[in-house]
C-alpha cells in the first residue's frame, strides 16, 4: 500500500524475524486480566515518523518522503501515509502537533483553518480504521516566534499567540477523541539567567496553565493534562525539569489534582534520573499519566530519540508502570525515531516491531515479577518495623514523644542488610 508498498500487517509469530512479523507482542496475550495490548496502548508519534527529514545539528534532511512539502495535498499524502503504517503494525494510537500534520498557513487564522481541515481528514481515517488519538499537543517550540519561549515569553504577543495554539490544538484533540492532552514546554526556560526575570516567567507558566485547564473543562475535555518533564535542550534550562519539579509547580499552582505527568525515557537520563525513578515519584505523588518511551545514547549526551532496545531497562519501567495499577487514559507512546540513514520505508516499519517486542518483553517480565511478589514482599518486610502500633504513633506524635521511646524501651537500632544484589538477582530471573 502506497508507500510501504509491499510489507503485510505484522502477525504475531514467535518464531518469526522479528522484523516482518512481532516475536513477543502477542496483542491479545493475557496478562493479569487485560491483554497486552490493553497494558501497553502503543502509539505512533507522528513528528519523528512523517514530519521528521532526518537532520542533526551538522547536517540537514537525508530523508526523501514523498509528502515532504508545505501544501495540505502534501499533509493529506503524510496522513495518508501514516495510516498505512498504523494498519502494518496494528497500532491502536498516535499522537500529535499541530505543525506535525498540517502546513504552516501565512498568519494564524490559515494556520488555524489549515488544522481544523486535517483534523477533520484525521478524523475521517480514525472512523475507518477504528486508530485512536492518544494524545495531541501544540508544537511551541520550533518555530522563530517561540525562540525566547511560548507562555513564558517577555514578550505578551507571543503569549497570546501560544494561547491561540493550544486553544485550537485542545479543540483538535477534543474533536479527535483523544484520550490525553500534552504540555511539553521545549522553550519554557533560558538560554541565560543574565537577561531572564525568572519569577515572572514562572507565574506566567502557572497562569497559562491554569488557563489551559479551564477552557479544556469549559469545552467538555475530559481527558487528562498532562505535563512532560525534561530539564533542558533545547533550552540551557527547562522550567519543567523533572517529576519533582513539576510536582512542586503545579502545588504552587494548585493544579496537582488537575495535571500528572506524561513521563519520558531519554528525558529521565537527561534530568539524571533513571526512568523507573520518574515514575515511581510520578505514581507515589498521585500524578502519573502516560509515557513517552524512548532510550538515549548514554555516551552522546543528547536526548537522541532512540527506539528502546534494553528488555532489563524497560522490564523495570513497566513494573513501575503495573505497580501505579497500570495506564488510565495513558500509554506508550513512542517518541523515537529512526536514525538519519535508516532510509527505507521498512526501517521505520522494523523501528517500531522491533520496539513493540522489547516492550512487550518487559510488560511479561514486569508482570510475573509483580505477580511473583518476590520483590513486594522483601519491600514490605523491609518496612515491617512501622506497622507496629508504638512506631505508627511515632508519626503523629511530637519529636520529644519519639526521644523519649529510646531510653525507655532502651532501643539500640540493629543495622540490617538492603539486599540490594540479591534483589537485582531476582529481577534477573525474569528478564
Ligand atoms: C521533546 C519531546 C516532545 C514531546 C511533545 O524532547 O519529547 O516530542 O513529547 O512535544
Ligand atoms: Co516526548
Amino acid at each position: 500500500m502506497g508507500y510501504f508498498e509491499g510489507i503485510a500487517p505484522i502477525r504475531f509469530d514467535p518464531d518469526g524475524d522479528g522484523i516482518t512479523t512481532f516475536r513477543h507482542y502477542d496483542a491479545d496475550e493475557v496478562l493479569g486480566g487485560r491483554t497486552m495490548a490493553e497494558h501497553l496502548r502503543f502509539a505512533v508519534a507522528w513528528w519523528h515518523g512523517f514530519a521528521w527529514p532526518g537532520g542533526d545539528p551538522f547536517g540537514g534532511q537525508t530523508f526523501e518522503r514523498p509528502w515532504f512539502g508545505d501544501t495540505m495535498d502534501h499533509a493529506r499524502a503524510k496522513a495518508d501515509a501514516a495510516f498505512d503504517l498504523f494498519a502494518i503494525l496494528g497500532q491502536p494510537y498516535f499522537c500529535w502537533h499541530d505543525a506535525d500534520i498540517r502546513p504552516e498557513g501565512d498568519d494564524f487564522a490559515q494556520s488555524r483553518a489549515n488544522l481544523e481541515a486535517m483534523i477533520d481528514h484525521i478524523g475521517g481515517r480514525m472512523e475507518e480504521t477504528g486508530t485512536k488519538c492518544l494524545w495531541g499537543t501544540a508544537n511551541l517550540f520550533s518555530h522563530r516566534r517561540f525562540m525566547a519561549g511560548a507562555a513564558t515569553n517577555p514578550d505578551p504577543d507571543v503569549f497570546a499567540y501560544a494561547a491561540a495554539t493550544v486553544k485550537a490544538c485542545i479543540d483538535g484533540t477534543h474533536r479527535l477523541g483523544g484520550e490525553n492532552y500534552v504540555l511539553w514546554g521545549g522553550r519554557e526556560g533560558y538560554e541565560t539567567l543574565l537577561n531572564t526575570d525568572l519569577k515572572r516567567e514562572r507565574e506566567q507558566a502557572g497562569r497559562f496553565l491554569s488557563m489551559v485547564v479551564d477552557y479544556a473543562r469549559k469545552v467538555g475535555f475530559d481527558g487528562t493534562i498532562l505535563i512532560e518533564p525534561k530539564p533542558q535542550e533545547p533550552t540551557k534550562h527547562q522550567y519543567d525539569y523533572d517529576v519533582a519539579t513539576v510536582y512542586g509547580f503545579l502545588k504552587d499552582f494548585g493544579l496537582e489534582a488537575e495535571v500528572k505527568v506524561n513521563v519520558e525515557q531519554g528525558h529521565a537520563i537527561l534530568a539524571g534520573h533513571s526512568f523507573e525513578h520518574e515514575l515511581a515519584l510520578a505514581s507515589a505523588l498521585g500524578i502519573f499519566g502516560s509515557i513517552d518511551m524512548n532510550r538515549n545514547d548514554y555516551q552522546s549526551g543528547w536526548d537522541t530519540d532512540q527506539f528502546p532496545n534494553s528488555v532489563p531497562e524497560v522490564a523495570l519501567a513497566y513494573y513501575e508502570v503495573l505497580r501505579a495499577g497500570g495506564f488510565t487514559t495513558g500509554g506508550t507512546n513512542f517518541d523515537a525515531k529512526l536514525r538519519r540513514q535508516s532510509l527505507d520505508p521498512i526501517d521505520l516499519v522494523a523501528a517500531h516491531v522491533g520496539a513493540m517486542d522489547v516492550c512487550a518483553r518487559g510488560l511479561r517480565a514486569a508482570h510475573a515479577m509483580l505477580e511473583d511478589g518476590v520483590l513486594e514482599d522483601l519491600r514490605a518486610e523491609r518496612y515491617a518495623g512501622w506497622d507496629e502500633d508504638a512506631a505508627a504513633a511515632m508519626l503523629s506524635g511530637t519529636l520529644e514523644q519519639a526521644a523519649a521511646r529510646v531510653e525507655a524501651e532502651g532501643i539500640e537500632p540493629r543495622p540490617r542488610s538492603g539486599r540490594q544484589e540479591r534483589l537485582e538477582a531476582i529481577v534477573n530471573r525474569y528478564v
